[in-house]
């Protein structure tokens, strides 16, 4: 059995949790932003220490390739360094790091290894600026880079103005494309406390919910907050809160594990004496069955249109992220398990309620998730935290498993 090098993991972690830290403890570092490429550059020259062919694609996904010469099928690993808004230093970081370390201790072990490998660090998986998972949709062909250079973020950039802003030198090609996985493995925090109250060390991903976003704007009318009788208001905000609860009702109805947010709401003018005139707000729901997430989101938009009428407000709403459920392969949960076994660590099977590049990159590979606890279940807050040993056992685990599929 191989064994990563535990303090350079660490280390590294550390290092990378500088790049985008907030006061808070947490870090910030949203798809292309100054901190999120400064990232993306740390993760670069990682690579390259660790002895690894570099290729950045059109899109910034950061891809580090060993044994590069083999013509079998390309065995991937990796996750994603963009983070939510004052987020935590595990959640995507982690999992790339740990793919960087696995491909390093077999480059130092001169293990012989029977395929090529890859490392990656994927463009956008939080979605938070941008639409989620754009990376590992443009690797496995699901969205073209005409899309996905005119996608707009929050701010109002374009997706391919941010990449030009970045200065990041890209290839011209998918080197995904060319290369395609024949398996995918991403290590990755539960998120959760499913692990830690079970006292289990590894969980083993059988299946990834569903997310579907909808961006919803509503135009009232911004009208002076004390001439303005209340039978003449077009109060855009008024609307939102009906939605909202709305939002919070249907969940609860639906059940079998629905969970519906409102995390991004924006009032324009924003000013206490003013009626607001326009809201923007995005829904995120999600299920392990797709039919419940195409149930939920029919009811949305008659909810929406409904009452827009009643309430005299223009509405335009729009899906901005459909992001299926996705089964893991039984073959690799299986060959997690075995290795886990071996390593004599404890483990249990489950469901992954966080999205993950893995949901997308099933389509085309084989694909795997390895879980590691996540103390107090806690994450997208600084207060995110995973005992030292337990990132050194999931690393573990994962660089074993990618030398078995390798051989
Ligand atoms: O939102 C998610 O589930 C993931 O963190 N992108
Ligand atoms: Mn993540
Ligand atoms: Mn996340």
């Amino acid at each position: 059995l191989l064994h990563i090098n535990d303090s350079r993991l660490l280390n590294t972690l550390d290092e990378l949790s500088e790049i985008g830290a907030t006061s808070q403890g947490g870090v910030t570092r949203l798809c292309l932003s100054d901190d999120e490429v400064e990232a993306k550059r740390y993760i670069i020259e990682l690579m390259k220490r660790a002895g690894l062919e570099v290729h950045v694609d059109p899109v910034a996904n950061v891809i580090g390739v060993l044994n590069s010469a083999a013509e079998t099928k390309l065995v991937a690993c990796g996750s994603h360094v963009d983070t939510v808004i004052d987020g935590g230093r595990y959640d995507g970081s982690y999992g790339v790091l740990a793919a960087i370390e696995a491909l390093r201790s077999f480059k130092e072990s001169e293990i012989k290894l029977g395929h090529p490998l890859a490392a990656i660090a994927f463009a956008n998986e939080e979605g938070v600026r941008f639409p989620a998972m754009v990376g590992s949709k443009y690797a496995t062909g699901l969205i073209t880079l005409k899309d996905v250079f005119a996608l707009r973020g929050t701010d109002g950039a374009t997706f391919e103005e941010a990449l030009t802003k970045s200065k990041l030198e890209l290839e011209s090609d998918s080197f995904l494309a060319k290369h395609i996985p024949g398996t995918y493995l991403e290590l990755h925090i539960e998120q959760g406390p499913v692990l830690e109250n079970e006292g289990k060390q590894i969980g083993i991903v059988e299946n990834i919910v569903g997310t579907r976003q909808i961006e919803v704007g509503i135009h009232g009318s911004a009208d002076h907050a004390g001439t303005t009788p209340m039978d003449a208001r077009k109060d855009a905000l008024l609307f939102a809160s009906k939605i909202i609860q709305f939002v919070n009702k249907l969940s609860l109805e639906l059940g079998k594990g629905s969970v519906g947010t409102i995390g991004f709401l924006e009032v324009t003018p924003n000013a206490p004496n003013v009626i607001p005139g326009e809201v923007r707000l995005i829904i995120d729901f999600r299920n392990s069955s797709a039919n419940i997430i195409d149930l939920a989101s029919s009811k949305l938009n008659e909810m929406v249109k409904d009452t827009a009428n009643k309430d005299r407000v223009q509405i335009s709403i729009r899906q901005r992220a459909d992001l299926p459920p996705a089964d893991m392969t039984d073959s690799i949960a299986s060959l997690i398990q075995e290795i886990t076994d071996d390593l004599g660590l404890t483990w249990r099977r489950m469901q992954s309620g966080a999205g993950h590049d893995a949901m997308i990159m099933r389509r085309i590979a084989d694909t795997g998730m390895i879980f590691v606890p996540s103390k107090r279940g806690k994450s997208h807050s600084p207060m995110e935290e995973t005992a030292g040993d337990d990132l050194i056992h999931g690393a573990n685990v994962l660089a074993n498993t990618l030398m078995k599929i390798s051989k």
